[in-house]
């Protein structure tokens, strides 16, 4: 409680010790996310996803920065990236990338560890995002790996979803990976410094227009150029960014997204707590010996369940 209190008076070291008892689920972590869940709600959630490599905690690390000057209030950055910088095992170049963000005391930088499965990740990068939401920062940044799954799944914890492309591609669409359009809500063509920038663009701008199924009721998802190795395109990042709150605000998805991904929240909490429940009314060996009676094929699946479950 003292934790709360503390990392809610700005305790920078409270919020730290706060976010380390909730990701490692103590008893003491799961009492102060019921404390704090009535605080959140507030912030915007943005995930900037794509491939390793291209600049990703880069292109963080200068948005984190322009939503200070341009925007106010305390940014929030979550690296669930194994390989990004905020996650400490970086090379030099990379801490010397991340230094001017980590000392401004508006910006809480902290990385996921990223043992247990995708899933356990999810989650706890969703618990974390409620600890800072809760602690009074306005605008969470989460950085994620390009690898499937884990995308999709930080797309349905944010409320904005950065999918970060860079040249070099040509202007061959396949090389684009399916499925991004529909996660994406503005493209970013990062390393806009180096050739072949417009063939880029140019694919993705083709990609938008052959896909008209991609439903985004109202949202023409946007190209936008950066370079950020040189701070350049994040003043109209950060403007586009802000639009598409705005736009969410106003259409009433926001109020639809965050409905449903509580509504899933629920419902996967409902299934872990009803497992647990009869994990604990049923013995293992009971179990072991229904397996084998299905293994036989004495029992079928179907009738395997209703023998357990009654
Ligand atoms: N030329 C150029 N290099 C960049 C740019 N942004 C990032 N990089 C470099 O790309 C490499 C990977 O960046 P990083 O942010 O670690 O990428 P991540 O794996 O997606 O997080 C680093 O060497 C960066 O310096 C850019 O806009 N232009
Ligand atoms: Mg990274």
């Amino acid at each position: 409680v003292d934790l709360i209190e503390a990392a809610l008076a700005g305790n920078r070291l409270a919020l730290a010790r706060l976010i380390s008892q909730v990701e490692n689920q103590t008893p003491t972590g799961k009492q102060m996310l019921e404390q704090l869940y009535p605080r959140t709600g507030k912030a915007h959630l943005i995930g900037i996803t794509g491939a390793p490599g291209v600049g990703k905690s880069s292109l963080v690390n200068r948005l984190a920065h322009a939503y200070r000057e341009y925007q106010g209030g305390k940014v929030g950055v979550i690296a669930v990236d194994p390989s990004s910088p905020f996650t400490g095992g970086a090379l030099l170049g990379d801490r010397v990338r991340m230094r001017d963000v980590a000392g401004d005391e508006g910006v809480f930088i902290r990385s996921m560890a990223t043992r247990g499965a995708l899933g356990g990740l999810a989650r706890a990068t969703a618990e974390v995002a409620l600890v800072l939401d809760g602690a009074g920062y306005e605008t969470i940044l989460i950085e994620t790996v390009g690898a499937g799954q884990g995308e999709v799944d930080i797309a349905r914890l944010a409320h904005t979803t950065l999918v970060v492309e860079v040249p070099g591609m040509g202007d061959d669409i396949q090389a684009i990976k399916a499925g991004i359009l529909e996660i994406a809500d503005i493209l970013v063509v990062n390393k806009a410094d180096l050739p072949g920038v417009e063939g880029v663009e140019r694919a993705l701008k083709a990609m938008l227009e052959m896909a008209p199924e991609v439903e985004k009721q109202g949202w023409k998802t946007p190209v936008l150029r950066t370079i950020s190795t040189l701070n350049t395109g994040f003043a109209e990042l950060v403007k586009t960014i802000q639009d598409h709150k705005h736009y969410l605000y106003q259409s009433g998805g926001w109020l639809r997204r965050e409905r449903a991904r509580l509504a899933a929240e629920l419902e996967s909490l409902i299934q872990t707590s009803l497992v647990a429940r009869w994990r604990g009314q049923v013995s293992d060996e009971k179990v072991q010996e229904v397996v084998d009676r299905l293994c036989t094929r004495h029992i079928s699946p179907k009738q395997a369940v209703d023998e357990l479950l009654s």
